[in-house]
């Protein structure tokens, strides 16, 4: 059955489907997918997170913390087609897993639950899908512990979606406990089963009249985009049912609604009807390759999801094929020109590969060896590079630690471990400091990066200790001192001699260094001049207080030497000494650096930053309303970078885990007192 032709029961086949599971935090997209391949026959029982038994969370780190760090992809088949779903982290630290996989997915379902504190991880997630104009289900889970009428959850939802929330189902209500649904198209009631398909009942009675009206609701959403359908409804004439099938699969496509179903992911209630929703509605590859702007022709096109490294079969990419089609031995080129054969194509579970033969246009599958391939890439088997898919920028990082390898003997596999680690997330970035040799891990929050170092141990095998990275303090002078430096060494044979006399001044801040050559007469022979300003500059890297010296001027006005014993050497020593004599009596000054910040969280919280920043020494330069999202502001401030350090740890629990800051270099500022006091206090034990 090819693209186009017809599946089973006379419907459309759009060929395989690629549907990604997202939604907020600890909503049930892994007891979803869970729940889904149970229901469609690809595992034999369904698992659970709690006893670590499920597909997705396959991986240790996930397992361990009984969360999703990663995206999971498992292919099913559903009434004939190939499924391919992707579990997605809900964590807003790993979200840059889903946002490299929505482009090439047909469309999302975003599991929710009816929880006010949730809803604005809710529209942080739906303004990624509507940004990358991803058609998207909202599965209502948990809808048996739901204590609210349905009508009011969507009404609590509704500010988190620019599209209208389309109620496709109500529940049957018995006494305070859900039994069962009415599903408002198919105008059919169903009672759950736990963990079976839901059994057909009458429609009867009360929810008779329910279902009247909430399908009236319905279809007058639908008719906002369909006049023939706002006709019929003025006129009362009962429109027939393909005909509001067909509505609801166009509005969904088109993106101009999100129906919502409900269910229970635990107990598998409610799957089966999304899965058909799924099979009707969603759109086929050659849709989203439209929506991706691809021109097809006979050459592969794939994006990579997601590249693993993998313990024991190397480097495996998951890709999905957007044209074309890639098997064993198929040159794939970046779009940066790298090239690479296929190496095995396998099918997914999991954590689980299965061999398979060549896959085919819209099937999601792992490209085995593909060496240059990064997660967010683009492939494509032409003889020259295909231009970028998409490019899904991860977000900017917001916490940094410093690793190191346990063991010195590790050393040089950190290297290669940290370019593995972020070819599988593009949102980690290593940072190595030429300055104090530091690496640095820069990552989008705590559990994130504590994820980072578990993997480098257990996934690719070099222990590492991690603390907090060092903040750039610098240091500079408030007295201009001039100061004499010599050196003079005469230990039998060739000697050494240098001397200079130094006037070291402060300049303005931000003005760095500067040196200047005020030698008349050539009592610094011309030649020796830049060995001192050598000298000098080696000192400046270490200041009297423990840091470098910045913002200052050193001019060589004066010196002598010697015909025989003067050298390079000699003059650096002495430029050197001219320095460390020196600038203990210019009154040194510790500088810290202060970024500006700015900060986005839901309105309720904006209170709430207000006083973590100024607990945090920050000044704060205004707030607003953050553009183009309701509910939202923005709060600016000015910070040291010793209070950004952590400050996304305490603006996380204070947003339910959905605010968010950028920062950028500002200026330096002078820090004296008790906290300038500790720092160099601190500095001088390290040393
Ligand atoms: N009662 C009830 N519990 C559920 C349901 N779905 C999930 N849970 C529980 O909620 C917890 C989180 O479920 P997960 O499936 O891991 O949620 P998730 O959305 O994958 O979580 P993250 O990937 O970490 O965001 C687990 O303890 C599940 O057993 C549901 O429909 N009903
Ligand atoms: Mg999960």
């Amino acid at each position: 059955m090819g693209q186009n032709g017809n599946g089973p029961n006379g419907t459309r086949s759009l060929g395989p489907r690629c549907i990604a599971l997202v939604g907020p935090f600890q909503s049930g997209k892994t007891t979803l997918l869970e729940a889904i391949l149970a229901r469609t026959g690809a595992i034999q029982r369904q698992g659970t997170v709690d006893a670590g038994t499920t597909v997705g969370d396959s991986g240790k780190e996930a397992r361990h913390h009984k969360m999703s760090v990663e995206a999971t992809f498992a292919t099913t088949n559903f009434m004939g087609d190939s499924y391919t779903f992707i579990d997605c982290p809900g964590s807003i630290e790993f979200i840059q897993d889903m946002r490299s996989v929505l482009p090439a997915v047909d469309a999302a379902v975003v599991v929710c639950e009816a929880d006010e504190k949730k809803v604005p991880q809710l529209q942080l997630i739906l303004r990624e899908l509507e940004e990358q104009n991803i058609p998207r289900f909202v599965f209502l889970n948990n809808i048996d512990k739901a204590d609210k009428r349905v009508r009011e959850t969507i009404k609590l939802l509704q500010p988190a979606s620019r599209v209208p929330l389309l109620l496709r189902q109500i529940p049957i209500w018995n006494g305070d406990i859900i039994s069962g649904f009415v599903d408002l198209a198919l105008e059919r009631a169903y009672v759950y089963k736990e963990c079976a398909p839901s059994e057909i009942i009458e429609l009867k009675g009360e929810n008779l009249d329910r279902k009247k009206e909430a399908r009236f609701t319905m279809l007058e959403t639908l008719a906002d985009h369909d006049d023939q359908l706002m006709e019929q409804l003025l006129e009362d004439i009962e429109p027939p049912r393909d005909k509001v099938f067909d509505d609801l699969a166009k509005e969904l496509r088109d993106r101009i609604v999100c129906p919502v179903l409900l269910g229970v992911a635990t107990r598998s209630n409610g799957v089966l009807r999304l899965l058909k929703a799924l099979r009707h509605e969603s759109p086929g590859v050659s849709e989203t390759a439209q929506r991706l702007g691809l021109k097809v022709g006979n050459e592969a096109q794939a994006l990579v999801l997601k590249t693993f490294h993998t313990m024991h079969g190397g480097k495996m990419s998951v890709a999905r094929l957007l044209a074309g089609q890639a098997g064993d031995g198929t040159t794939l080129m970046t779009s940066a020109g790298d090239a690479g054969r296929v190496s095995g194509v396998f099918k997914l579970m999991g954590q689980q590969f299965e061999k398979r033969g060549q896959a085919m246009v819209g099937e999601t599958v792992a490209l085995g060896k593909l060496d240059s391939a990064k997660s967010g890439d683009t492939l494509s088997s032409g003889k020259q590079p295909a231009a970028a898919i998409a490019q899904v920028k991860p977000y900017p990082p917001v916490l940094a630690i410093a690793i190191q390898a346990k063991e010195r003997k590790d050393d040089v596999k950190l290297g290669p471990a940290f370019t593995k680690l972020t070819e599988e997330d593009p949102s980690l970035t290593v940072v190595h400091n030429a300055e104090n040799h530091e690496v640095v891990i820069w990552g989008q929050g705590e559990m994130h990066l504590r994820v980072a170092a578990e993997r480098l141990a257990e996934r690719f095998m070099v222990p590492v200790s991690t603390r907090p990275p060092s903040v750039g303090y610098r240091e500079t002078i408030r007295k201009p001192v001039t100061q004499r430096g010599r050196h003079k060494k005469q230990s039998g044979g060739h000697g050494q001699f240098g001397d200079v006399v130094l006037e070291i001044k402060p300049l303005p801040r931000g003005s760095g260094f500067k040196f200047d050559d005020r030698i008349t007469g050539g009592v610094v022979p011309r030649n020796y001049i830049p060995a001192v300003e050598e000298g000098v500059i080696d000192a400046l890297k270490h200041g009297p207080l423990g840091f470098p010296v910045v913002d200052l001027s050193v001019a060589l006005i004066d010196g002598s030497y010697h015909t025989v014993d003067s050298s390079d050497q000699a003059f650096r020593t002495a430029g050197r000494i001219g320095i460390v004599e020196g600038l203990p009596q210019c009154h040194p000054v510790l500088l810290e650096p202060i970024h500006e910040v700015e900060i986005v969280c839901p309105s309720e919280a904006t209170a709430k930053m207000n006083a973590i920043l100024s607990g945090r020494r920050g000044q704060i330069l205004g707030f607003d309303t953050r553009e183009g999202w309701s509910g939202w502001d923005t709060v600016r401030a000015q910070m040291p970078e010793a209070e950004i350090g952590d400050l996304i740890i305490e603006v996380r629990s204070a947003t339910a885990g959905v605010g968010s800051f950028i920062f950028k270099f500002d200026h330096m500022a002078e820090l004296t007192g008790r906290t300038a006091d500790q720092i160099i206090a601190a500095r001088r034990a390290a040393e």
